[in-house]
């Protein structure tokens, strides 16, 4: 990682396109990419795509045809439009697939049963068909190809971990997809992106260790029940086509985490973007909301003061405060990711110690705290009698103790196998 910062952000980050069909790879004359960059194929008032600042296309309207079937399920996503108009601002139907040769549900040209016919493991085959049939969440490989643990980890994360959280049919969570950066920022871990519903994960976490990486994927799914709470069509309409932010079901959430947002209003609300949607640029800085934190030992203070606390606390104040990290001080999305990660990392040291002896135990708690340390200065166990911590988060997860139990040898011990087997 090069930068001292945990890069897994969410809204205001990232880039992508949809596989197979954007033109990224390829170089288009200027012309060609301005008349891309303002298009909106199916006159829906949905940019085709959305643009990040070093000038990558991302998928924006996610069936670009109006045909009702959303572009990576679409073998040909660009077809001419019959109707144009606003009733194609109607979301695609993921049940409907195109170019499915051998009947499993999934497109042909990312069905790994297809593509790793020639000696691929048959497990993530089952498990990109098994999440597809239950969840309509689609795993998809797009600049860099997601290795078979990833797929198997993915699958425990949604079905066991966030049992009941991620539902079958989650409008938040279409895709999960692994991803090259070409912005030079190849220390990204994931992004979650509400407008297209997809979670990118980056090389850097492809990279991680198992008990690594489950920091990040249930930060990114975190995210994505963020986004849950505000998904009304209009909701989705504000961020494909204005990055609307004002994420009043998540503002409430938050006040149970210790998070106050007042509207700010120095700053004006964000407007739809009428040529090309930009991914982001400065829209950050329009938010209209003021956010301050308090961790109940005193009055709220905005995150960037927080942060300037950690930068000066010894670790024992860190400690008392309860701080897992810096980065989750970013924002009140980013605190409650990093100590629902918290959560799950602490369930599981528990969960090692019912399966492995005491000094076993704590010898796994000892490699974790190192590790997690070294690489992102992230202390999970601080969480650990934090009143909002110990309250609303746990109520979130339904997940009984012999799953805690099976999670911990996989990712736990799975990462450090020559202590406790
Ligand atoms: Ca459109
Ligand atoms: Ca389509
Ligand atoms: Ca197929
Ligand atoms: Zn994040």
């Amino acid at each position: 990682m090069s930068s001292a910062s945990m890069a897994i952000s969410s809204i205001c980050t990232g880039r992508g396109d949809w596989a197979g069909v954007a033109p990224a790879g390829t170089s288009p004359s200027p012309a060609t990419a301005q008349a891309i960059a303002v298009r909106d194929n199916d006159g829906d008032g949905i940019k085709d795509y959305r643009i990040t600042k070093c000038g990558e296309f991302r998928e924006n309207d996610p069936d670009a045809d109006c045909d009702g079937i959303p572009n990576v399920l679409d073998g040909s996503p660009y077809d001419s439009v019959a109707t144009p108009g606003q009733s194609c601002a109607a979301e695609p139907d993921w049940h409907r697939v195109t170019n499915d040769r051998n009947g499993n549900g999934l497109p042909d040209y990312l069905d790994w049963r297809v593509l790793n016919a020639s000696g691929g493991g048959k497990r993530p085959a089952d498990v990109q068909e098994g999440l597809f049939r239950d969840y309509k969440i689609l795993l998809v490989d797009r600049r860099t190809r997601m290795p078979a643990a990833v797929a198997v980890e993915l699958d425990h994360v949604i079905r066991d971990i966030f049992r009941g959280q991620i539902t079958p049919e989650f409008p938040p969570l279409r895709v999960i997809t692994t991803d090259r950066a070409v912005c030079g920022d190849d220390d990204m871990y994931g992004w979650a992106s509400p407008e297209n519903s997809t979670v990118y994960l980056g090389r850097a976490t492809l990279q991680l260790s198992a008990i690594m990486r489950l920091e990040v994927l249930v930060h990114e799914t975190t995210h994505t029940l963020q986004y849950a709470l505000d998904f009304t069509p209009a909701d989705v309409l504000g961020l494909r086509t204005r990055n609307r932010y004002d994420s009043d079901g998540f503002h409430a959430f938050a006040a149970s985490l210790g998070w106050t947002v007042l509207p700010d209003p120095s700053k004006k609300p964000l407007r739809p973007f009428r040529l090309a949607v930009w991914h982001c640029s400065d829209d950050q800085t329009d938010y209209p909301f003021e956010l301050t934190y308090s961790d109940g030992s005193g009055p709220g203070k905005s995150g960037e003061a927080w942060q300037a606390d950690w930068d000066n606390f010894s670790a024992p104040q860190r400690k008392a405060h309860h701080m897992v990290d810096s980065y989750a001080f970013g924002d009140a999305w980013e605190w409650d990711a990093e100590y629902n990660a918290a959560f799950v990392l602490n369930q599981l040291l528990h969960a090692a110690g019912r399966v492995c002896t005491l000094s076993q135990a704590a010898s796994l708690r000892r490699r974790l705290r190192d590790d997690m340390t070294n690489a992102w200065d992230y202390h999970q166990e601080n969480a650990i009698g934090l009143p909002a911590y110990e309250s609303v988060i746990p109520r979130q997860f339904h997940v009984d103790d012999d799953t805690w139990d099976a999670l911990a040898r996989r990712f736990l011990l799975g990462s450090y196998p020559d202590i406790c087997t």
